[in-house]
């Protein structure tokens, strides 16, 4: 939900607008926050000039007043409560309510006006990353501005003069509170409403947290060893689906502001680089693509024609960022039986979680089945469920979801794709290979292990 005084603004923006006399404008612009992670109906401009707005996965973009032809806009720094998918919530910091703050959307040529005003219990400034603008508007605490003290509210004011995807962020006291969740995208629209026209405009940034089972707020002094890898704060299963109508020009654009790079993949389609964080890709330099690498501090805007029915992985390729709240610390234990250690252990240590037998894919049920219960707050490593059983994923991971028919507002979950008779996987349902040999049990391990050693030096003085 949007909160109540957003909805006055939504339903009736340029009807406030009209009725707002030079007095009220003198003030700062009204304070519209949002509550929640769902994906807001997209914000289609009433004043200023035309664009196709975009839709921010599990976000919103933020109404703006205009005041003499200029755009303003208030942010307002401070702690939030995100959840982050169903059952696990996260104390952030953020923008005007949750994590990452509104998106931004501009039209290039636009004066913009950004009221911030600070609530946090430190000094903050916004950097507005990839804007060509004044040097005292960059916002770098210390270099060119003072910091803003909490309590304080700052006036930033430039020309959108490039079209393309930004992002903002703080400029002081980053470490602390990029890694706290203060971030938000910002799309500068062509002048031109009709150049570079997509169907579907989606928008997300990739943040990362270490969220201690049963805790809320992130660790901020983290480098690498981060448990949840997010797209808009958000971690699967919470993140919305993209859906688009069969035949579509789908347009994802894309930001890094995690420590590390993020090889982001699609099923089923390829597609074009679009975009960068320094402006649009002239057509003869794309190339086709499938997996397209986000460094830290990039952004990326990829376009394809959504021609092939289904749901469609949508993730980055690293496959540990697409878990949950795993500790690395577990030892390799395929191979090795360790049958009711788990519930032992659960006992003893309630975060305890081990490698499978098998592999990984038996957390799945460990988790779900409660034979090993999940501390409070937090999720289990691997998650979701298909039409086909457990999909066995968390973190950077969602889908496309490709259909023949889709109003054009529509930014919901259509739900499962059904597959037509005949166009999927199948078992074998013939004579099988001979069955595997059981696994040699553990306390034998040593002994064959002895024997291997020896054997390649008999057979080879056997030659
Ligand atoms: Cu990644």
């Amino acid at each position: 939900m949007v909160s109540r005084r957003a909805f006055l603004q939504f339903s009736g923006a340029a009807l406030a607008m009209s009725a707002v006399n030079k007095a009220a404008l003198a003030g700062l612009p009204e304070l519209v926050t949002i509550d929640n992670a769902d994906t807001q109906k997209l914000l289609y401009p009433e004043t200023g000039r035309p664009y196709h707005p975009v839709a921010t996965l599990n976000g919103w973009s933020l109404p703006w007043r205009m005041n003499n032809g200029v755009k303003e806009f208030h942010l307002v720094a401070e702690p939030v409560r995100r959840e982050m998918a169903p059952g696990m919530v996260a104390h952030l910091w953020g923008y005007n309510g949750q994590s990452p703050g509104p998106t931004i959307e501009v039209v290039e040529g636009d004066r913009v006006r950004i009221f911030v005003t600070n609530r946090l219990p430190e000094i903050t400034s916004i950097h507005w990353h990839g804007q060509r603008l004044p040097n005292g508007m960059d916002g770098v605490s210390g270099l060119t501005q003072p910091p803003i003290e909490p309590g304080k509210t700052y006036v930033y004011e430039f020309e959108a003069k490039r079209a393309g995807t930004f992002m903002y962020h703080p400029h002081a006291d980053e470490m602390t509170q990029v890694a706290m969740g203060m971030m938000g995208m910002w799309v500068t629209h062509p002048k031109n409403p009709n150049s570079m026209k997509v169907d579907r405009d989606y928008a997300f940034l990739m943040s990362a947290y270490d969220i201690d089972p049963g805790s809320y707020t992130p660790r901020t002094n983290t480098m690498l060893e981060f448990n949840l890898w997010a797209f808009n704060s958000r971690v699967f299963p919470g993140i919305a689906p993209f859906v688009a109508k069969q035949g579509e020009k789908v347009r994802i654009r894309i930001g890094n502001l995690t420590m590390t790079n993020h090889p982001i993949h699609l099923h089923g389609h390829e597609f074009e680089v679009a975009g960068t964080g320094g402006g649009w890709v002239p057509k003869a330099a794309r190339w086709p693509e499938v997996t397209t690498d986000v460094g830290v501090g990039q952004s990326r805007a990829i376009e394809f024609i959504a021609n092939e029915l289904g749901d469609w992985s949508f993730h980055c390729h690293k496959s540990h960022h697409t878990m949950n709240a795993m500790g690395h610390q577990v030892p390799n234990m395929i191979g090795v039986s360790q049958r009711g250690i788990a519930e032992q252990f659960g006992k003893l240590v309630p975060d305890y979680m081990q490698m499978g037998e098998t592999g990984m894919a038996e957390m799945v049920d460990m988790a779900e089945m409660m034979s090993m219960p999940l501390p409070e707050n937090t999720l289990p490593m691997m998650a979701g469920n298909g039409p086909f059983g457990a999909l066995a994923m968390g973190g950077m991971f969602t889908t496309l979801k490709v259909r023949k028919d889709l109003p054009k507002d529509f930014y919901g979950d259509p739900g499962f794709y059904q597959q037509p008779k005949g166009t999927s996987a199948y078992e074998w349902a013939g004579a099988l290979p001979e069955a595997p040999q059981a696994p040699v049990p553990a306390k034998e391990t040593p002994a064959a292990v002895e024997l291997q050693v020896k054997k390649p030096g008999h057979e080879h003085a056997g030659h």
